[in-house]
């Protein structure tokens, strides 16, 4: 079994040993798909600075463009999304399927989305709509019963003068980068673990140069505020409570430790008015699969626009998957990695007693062939069909033969459950 394959892992986004059967993950184990939101001033601009296109992810425009502190800071005074609904994001996420979600309290570009007291550069303080997002998404989480779980940029700060990233505003000779986790990281850290009630984890990013020693005090720091939260591998120098893996990385086998692959549904995080190169509702289902299969979680982000509406694209789209997770989710939540990896046409999960098989490419004569499986094959049905109706069934030395229908029961994936008692 692979740990942590370079091709989708670098070492600072790993797993530390302790975290390797812990029970504190055993939520997340079973979850396997989340809602990742990047939101914050970014979503104005929305990938155009002075008329000009700004190509990348459109959350990086102020590092992109070298926008001056001075002329980024005042995108807060428009930022006055009177469409932000609480209540309607959460749901989204609930109608996807998805079991928690993790927004930006602060990204790369300084900005915070809650009320702090360490900066006024912060949705309260500087903002006409002056409403703490993360206070009423906390509200509605607890209300729909979806775990919360925050963003945080603790090595780039572009605003801050001592924080990493920012080169044309700011000597980087000069900076002060340790007392800036110690007086900013971290009494932020303590804001959003204080002030929000349970906080399922917290999603640290990009960690650059950040020392083992710096690390190593942010997590102590998240689990003695709160002993429960989850800290992911970006936190740097492979410490993480599980692995995350390069965006939109998907390893090519089966992982033996806990990981994640963060996501888009598009080809940026936060809001960008140009791009539409959104990927179909079939490919998004094939991927959650896919990183299922090989023992991943899925996190899929959103990118709301600067009035806080969602694109409909992404509402479509999630909306289609919890569809096919209203029928399937049994094979998909609380499953294991399944016993049968590599091949093109389908993948496998895995819970006592019963192993899945998607089917993305349906047999033209609708005949299943498996490879020989470790255990005894008692039954199979399809999970779509709510009769259980048995499907034939023969075993030979070399493998599985199920008879299917002629027509794939499902063209996104058709789910066989194997029974083996
Ligand atoms: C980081 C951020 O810079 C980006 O804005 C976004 O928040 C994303 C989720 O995370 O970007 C990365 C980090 C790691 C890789 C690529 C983009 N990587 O390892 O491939």
């Amino acid at each position: 079994m692979n740990t942590l394959p370079p091709e989708a892992f670098a070492a600072n986004r790993g797993q530390r040993a302790e975290a390797i059967g812990d029970p504190r993950l055993d939520w997340w184990r079973a979850a396997k798909f989340g809602l990742f939101i990047h939101w914050g001033l970014y979503a104005i601009p929305a990938g155009e600075w002075k008329g000009e296109a700004i190509p990348g992810i459109g959350e990086w425009i102020m590092h992109r463009a070298r926008i001056p502190v001075a002329e980024y800071e005042p995108l807060a005074a428009q930022f006055n999304p009177v469409k932000f609904d609480a209540a309607e994001w959460v749901s989204l996420a609930k109608r996807a399927g998805q079991k928690y979600l993790v927004i930006t309290s602060k990204h790369h570009d300084g900005f915070c989305l809650y009320k702090s007291d360490l900066t006024r550069y912060n949705m309260v303080d500087s903002t006409p709509f002056g409403r703490d997002i993360l206070a009423e998404l906390a509200a509605e989480c607890a209300r729909q019963g979806i775990r919360l779980g925050f963003y945080y940029s603790q090595t780039q700060d572009w605003h801050h003068p001592d924080g990493d990233g920012n080169d044309w505003d700011y000597d980087e000779s000069k900076k002060d980068f340790g007392g800036y986790i110690e007086n900013y990281v971290k009494p932020q850290v303590t804001e959003l673990l204080t002030n929000y009630g349970p906080i399922c984890l917290i999603w640290f990013d990009t960690p650059k140069g950040i020392s083992e020693a710096q690390s190593r005090s942010l997590l102590d720091h998240v689990h003695q505020l709160q002993p429960d939260c989850l800290v992911c591998g970006r936190v740097g120098n492979a410490l993480g409570d599980y692995a995350s893996a390069g965006d939109n990385k998907i390893p090519s086998m089966a992982v033996d430790a806990d990981w994640e692959t963060p996501a888009t549904i598009n080809d940026t995080w936060g809001f960008k008015t140009d791009d539409h190169n959104w990927k179909s509702a079939t490919d998004l289902v094939r991927k959650l699969v896919d990183i299922v299969s090989k023992g991943g979680n899925y996190l899929l982000n959103i990118g709301p626009t600067a009035e806080g509406i969602i694109p409909q694209p992404s509402v479509e789209r999630l909306e289609a998957m919890g569809a096919w997770l209203d029928v399937n989710g049994e094979a998909i939540y609380g499953s294991k990695r399944g016993p049968i990896q590599g091949l093109p046409w389908c993948r496998t999960t895995r819970k006592p007693g019963h192993i899945y098989v998607h089917v993305f490419d349906w047999p033209a004569d609708g005949t299943i062939r498996l490879p020989a499986l470790d255990g005894p094959v008692t039954g199979a049905y399809l999970l779509g069909d709510p009769a259980r109706t048995a499907l034939p069934l023969s075993q030979q030395n070399d493998g599985l033969i199920i008879g299917g229908p002629a027509a794939a029961p499902d063209p996104v994936a058709s789910v066989i459950v194997l029974t083996s008692e």
